[in-house]
């Protein structure tokens, strides 16, 4: 069944989000949509999620999910900002506890800090079926990048989170706490064992060599052409991926992103003086 998709580009940190839309109706899901951070002033903004909730409210969309693929490293997210604005539930992979009960000790959270995933609306078991209205969807866990990333399959469209980029991209890293570059393989089999015609949207695109923006591609031309997979066995991959991320640096946001984002995208509780704050925990990353 053919889905409609619009994508939404964060130049700042290179997200994508996504708005799928059930055949012949007007219930949709929202995928991994972002609060913008400023974080020189610790200031926050909803100008991304404004351009969702425009996009929603001009064409009478009734939102029943906003789906996370992952808990980001790399930008803050605008699930609560939008669940207050435009309803629907806050769904995420249920192996989300694992990634709470690493940053809970990483932030040394308050102790009232629940690690059972009770922030989110919904946790989504592996295969689990759910509805964007009448459109049949499923989930896929493709852990690797984090313990908890899962791929969304709604009609022909799924949504990959950070597991492949676009073939000029090739994959995201494995290297964050929880991250295997193993696990990271395995999963993205899975993706590519989906029908060969599957459109992906992923969660990112980084424009290798300074080319325009793209989110959209195939299963088959994937298979065929992404610059980390083709021709490459599990060995090379991981010999690959290894490499690689030793080169990479800690994303300008990791710090803040995690600590809302294990939230489903609440600020840390206000203190006395009703400000909320971020913590750094120095030479502990
Ligand atoms: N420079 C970016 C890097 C963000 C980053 O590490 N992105 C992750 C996804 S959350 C990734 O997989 N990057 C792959 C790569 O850079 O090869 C930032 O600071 O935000
Ligand atoms: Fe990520």
């Amino acid at each position: 069944m053919h889905v409609s998709v619009d994508s939404f580009f964060d130049k700042a940190t290179s997200t994508v989000s996504h708005v799928v839309v059930e055949p012949n109706g007007r219930r949709c899901a929202i995928v991994d949509p972002v609060l913008d951070y400023d974080p020189a002033s610790g200031r926050t903004r909803t100008d991304s999620a404004d351009a969702i909730t425009r996009h929603v409210r001009d064409r009478n969309l009734q939102v029943d999910w906003i789906l996370e693929t992952h808990a980001h490293a790399d930008h803050l997210s605008a699930a609560r900002d939008l669940r207050e604005r435009l309803g629907g539930r806050v769904g995420i992979g249920a192996r989300i506890t694992e990634v709470q009960r690493i940053f809970k000790d990483v932030f040394n959270l308050e102790r009232t800090f629940n690690t059972d995933g009770s922030q989110f609306d919904h946790l989504f078991a592996d295969g689990e079926a759910f509805a964007i209205g009448r459109q049949e969807a499923r989930v896929l866990y493709t852990p690797g990048h984090t313990p908890a990333c899962c791929t969304y399959v709604v009609g022909d469209a799924a949504f990959v989170g950070d597991t492949l980029f676009m073939p000029d991209g090739g994959t995201a890293r494995a290297d964050f706490p929880g991250g295997d570059a193993t696990t990271l393989y395995r999963s993205i089999r899975r993706i590519l064992d989906l029908p060969p015609e599957t459109r992906l949207f992923v969660c990112h695109d980084y424009q290798p060599g300074g080319r325009e923006p793209r989110w959209e591609t195939t299963v088959a031309e994937q298979r065929e052409r992404n610059i980390h997979l083709a021709g490459k066995g599990e060995d090379e991959f991981v010999a690959l991926r290894t490499a690689r991320d030793r080169t990479l640096g800690t994303p300008t946001l990791l710090i803040p992103s995690i600590q809302v984002n294990i939230r489903a995208g609440d600020l840390p509780p206000p203190e006395a003086n009703g400000v909320s704050y971020l913590k750094v925990p120095l030479n502990r990353l």
